[in-house]
């Protein structure tokens, strides 16, 4: 993309109804607006890293086995009486009539209409496990939508739903969420922690939230220190095999982490002094075991093995899409910008023209750009008329990982400079060695097929 065709309308000043920096950043660098509190139109930017987070979800949920759809954003409210959530919701949920004066709602989460999906189509034991999962708006009242994407009233959600025979089988189910979350997490640069919660209004006592330590999370959080040196990796999983899934919820999840809600002072007492944590966190995604709570109800059964009719396991899962842009900007940035991580960057690297207009300049910059291009990477070329210094400083607002500058001086001798956004370090590159480096550095981003998406 070239700057001068782009719409990025980044901010001079610090506007002032941010508190918190991912939601001053993002306004800053033109990726949203705000259309009402809690509501945002996603600018050409920030649209672009919405769709690398639904990327990696995408290829996860596939690595996983779990199959994708689309579900509507309103619902008939007739669904959530039988399960007895119409009532029990409160005022987050947004209720509205249509010119038939039937009652819809705008979802705030799919359990029930799922269920309704499967009580539908699927009568055998035969044809589960199955997980469906979609990636979707939703919409809750909250009283106090704030730090702009972070709280929203609208936001996008990846949201999945397992059925299985039984509780063991559903339990798997839930441990293979937990897999593909920290692959999902790590892939976006961010260290994501599960934590024993409260199952709230989805119900269930076995849920698990992941929380991204930050000083502006909404939760208190406390833990073992230890927690924070594991990492997942790149090792291979595979996602059938009951006790490996098992090994790593285990390996994840025994040690000390909870959220306040859970949170219990004598267990907690146990961790040695040292190793003790209170922080903040902000919560990323949260997965569910909640056995028959809605397929009873709801009547959503299968026939076992010996033709009886039992009602199916389930349990949810979800990851809050639209908040990662958020939570990663919190956990990745500088006084001078966003630094993104090179998973969900919105380019891949920024071409800086120091001198516009002359010719033998502009042919590097557009050879270079071509040559990116060809590697099937996605640059962004500021091939405006301003100043190297209000070139550089917006490169450094919106954050990507690299910039090659390009210069008549340096070229004299065939050389651009590669500067890394996160460590500052530029090293003098003749363009086809940086094009290159650039290349090898996002192999691995760019090498990840799943074929089924
Ligand atoms: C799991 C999937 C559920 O709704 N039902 C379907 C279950 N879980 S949850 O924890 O309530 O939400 C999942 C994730 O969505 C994000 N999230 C939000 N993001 C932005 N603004 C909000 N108001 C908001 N509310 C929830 C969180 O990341 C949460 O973990």
């Amino acid at each position: 993309m070239r700057l001068s065709r782009y719409f990025l309308p980044v901010l001079k000043e610090d506007p002032k109804e941010a508190q918190i920096v991912s939601h001053r950043l993002m306004l800053r660098a033109g990726m949203i607006k705000q259309q009402t509190a809690g509501i945002y139109s996603w600018l050409p930017m920030g649209f672009k890293v919405l769709r690398r987070i639904e990327q990696i979800v995408h290829e996860e949920q596939a690595r996983a086995g779990h199959i994708p759809m689309l579900m509507p954003t309103l619902q008939p409210a007739d669904l959530w009486r039988e399960s007895g959530r119409y009532d029990d919701y409160g005022e987050e949920m947004l209720r509205i009539k249509d010119r038939n004066k039937r009652d819809l709602l705008y979802g705030p989460t799919n359990e029930e209409m799922i269920t309704d999906i499967f009580r539908s189509h699927v009568g055998s034991y035969k044809d589960l496990p199955l997980t469906l999962y979609h990636i979707q708006w939703k919409f809750r009242d909250e009283i106090r939508p704030r730090f702009g994407v972070m709280r929203g009233r609208e936001f996008l959600m990846k949201d999945g739903y397992n059925f299985d025979l039984t509780k063991e089988d559903a339990l798997h189910a839930y441990n293979r969420h937990l897999v593909s979350y920290l692959r999902s997490y790590e892939r976006m640069g961010l260290q994501a922690i599960p934590m024993r919660a409260d199952g709230g209004p989805i119900g269930g006592d076995y849920t698990h939230e992941f929380l991204v330590l930050a000083e502006t999370g909404e939760s208190e959080v406390f833990y073992d220190s230890q927690i924070t040196d594991l990492t997942f990796g790149d090792r291979q999983i595979d996602y059938d095999n009951v006790a490996e899934c098992q090994a790593v919820l285990e390996e994840f999840t025994s040690r000390y982490a909870r959220t306040d809600e859970t949170h219990d002072e004598a267990v907690y007492a146990e961790v040695p002094e040292e190793r003790r944590r209170t922080a903040r966190g902000i919560e990323v995604g949260q997965i569910f075991y909640f056995g028959t709570k809605y397929s009873e109800p709801m009547g959503a059964t299968v026939r076992g093995a010996d033709g009886a009719q039992v009602p199916v396991h389930m349990g949810s899962h979800g990851i809050g899409v639209s908040r990662l842009l958020g939570a990663i900007i919190e956990a990745n940035h500088d006084d001078k910008g966003i630094i993104w991580p090179e998973g969900v960057t919105p380019f891949h690297v920024g071409i800086v023209n120091l001198k516009q207009g002359d010719n033998s300049t502009d042919a590097a910059c557009d050879a270079i750009y071509a040559e990116l291009q060809a590697r099937g990477l996605d640059p962004l070329y500021d091939d405006r008329d301003e100043r190297a210094g209000a070139k550089f400083a917006s490169m450094d607002l919106i954050g990507l990982p690299w910039r090659i500058t390009v210069g008549p001086r340096g070229l004299t001798t065939n050389k651009v400079e590669l500067t890394s956004r996160r460590t500052g370090q530029t090293e003098e590159l003749s363009p086809q060695e940086a094009i290159a480096r650039i290349a090898q550095i996002y192999q691995p981003v760019l090498g990840v097929t799943v074929a089924d998406k």
